[in-house]
């Protein structure tokens, strides 16, 4: 499980891009994201940092916190 914040996520389609963008990175990777608090938990067995790629390539960063 990785914890990723995303600070520049701000509406619901933020959301949708970022869901893609991780989904093109691991199509089997679980991903739950709370706009509220910007948060974005990855479940997959691929490493961190192709989703922190997946991200910044959708425009957006995402921070690694665990
Ligand atoms: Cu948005």
């Amino acid at each position: 499980m990785y914890d990723f914040k995303v600070s520049d996520m701000t509406c619901g389609h933020c959301v949708a891009t970022v869901e893609k963008a991780v989904k093109s990175a691991d199509g089997s990777a679980r991903v739950r994201v709370d706009l509220g608090t910007h948060a974005v938990k990855i479940e997959s067995q691929k490493p961190a940092a192709i989703f922190t790629k997946a991200m910044q390539e959708a425009g957006y960063t995402g921070e690694l916190l665990g």
